[in-house]
């Protein structure tokens, strides 16, 4: 039987969320080795590119989320066969990808610099991305992304947008995506009452 270890940081969001997800819901056994950031900070020299996730498949380190999402996700059947729908599904899986990158960007900051890189944030890139994000749901008929079906690509968006509302990121108001993308908080709440997402947080509890 192949052997999966899974490290991630320990909380339930994140590049590695959908992952997790995805194995709960192909039943597949996984190591989810969950480092809190002293343990990474002293772990991330052996890793490559420094960062996580990273997947060990039989012990053969792989990363980058995304690519593990769909590995997973087609372990899953939450990945579309169809060509078309697959690059749908691709599409919203690196735009999410490329908001890690902008809020990284502001991690560091602090007091005022922080204040006004989320501002900067929340009216530039933010607005762009909701905006974008809705698009693609109405594009794949407005329930979801891709394949009429749950995939890997709501999962990638569950775990952003669920963030965004919580209030988890200083100075980005909890109603911006209920006031730009309404659409996204009604598809956030359909994901997480999925039977697949709504079974994997009972087993977390
Ligand atoms: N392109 C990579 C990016 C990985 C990445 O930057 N991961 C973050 C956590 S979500 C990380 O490990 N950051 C730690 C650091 O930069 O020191 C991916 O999609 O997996």
């Amino acid at each position: 039987m192949t052997s999966y270890k899974l490290t991630y940081f320990d909380f339930d969001g994140g590049r590695g969320e959908p992952i997790r997800i995805a194995f709960h819901a192909a039943g597949i056994e996984f190591e989810d080795i969950r480092l809190s950031f002293p343990e990474f900070g002293e772990q991330r020299g052996d890793m490559r590119f420094n960062a996580v996730p990273v997947l060990e498949i039989d012990g053969t380190a792989v990363t980058q989320s995304n690519g593990l999402s769909r590995y997973v996700g087609k372990l899953a059947g939450l990945y579309p066969n169809d060509n078309m729908q697959a690059l749908y599904c691709d599409e919203v899986l690196g735009a999410v990808e490329d908001t890690y990158h902008q809020v990284i960007q502001t991690f560091r900051l602090q007091g005022d610099e922080l204040k006004t890189a989320r501002k900067k944030l929340v009216d530039g890139w933010f607005t762009l991305y909701l905006r974008g994000l809705e698009e693609m749901l109405a594009r794949g008929g407005g329930e979801y992304f891709a394949d009429n079906r749950l995939t890997v690509a709501d999962l990638k968006v569950f775990v952003q947008i669920r963030s965004l509302i919580s209030g988890t990121l200083d100075h980005v108001p909890t109603d911006l995506v209920e006031r730009l993308a309404p659409n996204l908080v009604e598809h956030q709440k359909r994901i997480e009452g999925d039977p697949i997402v709504a079974a994997y947080y009972s087993s977390r509890t």
